[in-house]
């Protein structure tokens, strides 16, 4: 998004209802007050209703409720995530969209939304269902100067501050499944997919991408995944406005990133073992080379998953496939 129209949505948003002075805003801006009436032409194609009166300036009077770049920046309390947002309407994936931005240089904090994507991707190149307008499909666009090994990291914090944000605006009692999904009642509302570009020692950028099934209804959910799928509407029983709901997720990650760059992880492990799905059962743990059954007994201070074999061992799991007792065979 063009940066004036970002600041002219700040100041109009600051505002609150009252009138700011074309004369104000040409000022801040430093552009002519036609460039501001053109501005405010592009705010109304996008749903907008400017009142201006002479004398005194603009005001918004109806705020569109669709997700757009402007939509979005609306209201978006953040210091840096979300300062640019990429929208489009259908894509194949918003990760590929997300890694031409950071290649191509876009700031720590950029987002990409879709409402729909036709090539959504899970880990190992799974298919993600990602139908119109009923999901929040976004990538995260991160630049975080830790080692690289730690980037998994980001993943549970990712799943703490979706969880954070279930629990406390659609009412619902998530749970996080190791490593990254969440789910309600036991089946699976969102998926993460963390991918990073890093060199050596050194993340050039990380790839958040975040998959949450919001408004769908029952049938709505795809045949394959109906056994294990759900969304926010179906666990709460109310639908969510989705450009509300996004920009609560970036507000709660931008906390919980800042504190853990601050503080280190130790924060996402209390919040994840608070939210963590089946702690202190017997789990199959599934790895290229091998299967076994242990306890699982939570996450380590890296984020590396705890379990506890028959010698009575704590091993620490770096990446595996996990499934509980009564899954196992269930292949
Ligand atoms: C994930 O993979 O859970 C990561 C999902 C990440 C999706 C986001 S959307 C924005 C960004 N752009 C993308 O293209 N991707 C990211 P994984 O743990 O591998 O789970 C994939 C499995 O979940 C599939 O094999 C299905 O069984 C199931 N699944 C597919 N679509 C689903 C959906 N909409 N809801 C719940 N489960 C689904």
């Amino acid at each position: 998004m063009e940066s004036n129209r970002n600041k002219l949505i700040e100041l109009l948003s600051s505002s609150n209802d009252k009138y700011v002075s074309g004369q104000l805003l040409s000022e801040k801006l430093n552009i002519s007050r036609s460039a501001i009436w053109k501005h405010m032409r592009e705010l109304e194609k996008d749903g907008y209703t400017i009142e201006g009166v002479s004398r005194k300036g603009y005001r918004i009077i109806h705020f569109p409720d669709k997700v757009s770049e402007n939509t979005l920046q609306w209201g978006l309390h953040t210091s840096w995530i979300g300062k640019s947002i990429i929208h489009r309407e259908s894509t194949s994936t918003t990760q590929e969209i997300a890694h031409q931005a950071a290649r191509d240089g876009a700031a720590n904090g950029a987002v990409v939304i879709a409402d729909e994507q036709t090539k959504g991707k899970g880990r190992m190149n799974r298919q993600w269902h990602s139908s119109k307008g009923t999901g929040i499909w976004m990538s995260l666009i991160l630049r975080p100067d830790i080692p690289p090994n730690l980037a998994p990291q980001l993943t549970l914090l990712t799943a703490t501050v979706l969880a954070d944000v279930f629990a406390s605006y659609v009412n619902v009692q998530p749970k996080i499944k190791w490593p990254n999904d969440l789910l309600i009642h036991d089946k699976k509302t969102a998926g993460i997919l963390t991918e990073m570009q890093a060199e050596q020692d050194q993340i050039q950028y990380v790839v958040i991408g975040i998959g949450i099934n919001v408004n769908q209804e029952t049938d709505e959910i795809p045949d394959d995944i109906k056994h294990k799928a759900t969304s926010l509407a179906i666990e709460s029983g109310q639908n969510s406005n989705i450009k509300d709901l996004i920009q609560q997720i970036l507000m709660t990650f931008e906390r919980a990133y800042d504190t853990y760059m601050t503080n280190g992880f130790q924060t996402v492990k209390q919040k994840w073992e608070h939210y963590g799905y089946r702690i202190g059962e017997r789990l199959l743990i599934k790895t290229l080379r091998d299967e076994w059954y242990a306890k699982f007994i939570g996450i380590g201070e890296d984020g590396a998953l705890l379990i506890q074999g028959n010698n009575n061992r704590i091993e620490q799991i770096y990446s595996a496939e996990i499934e509980w007792f009564e899954e196992a065979g269930d292949v």
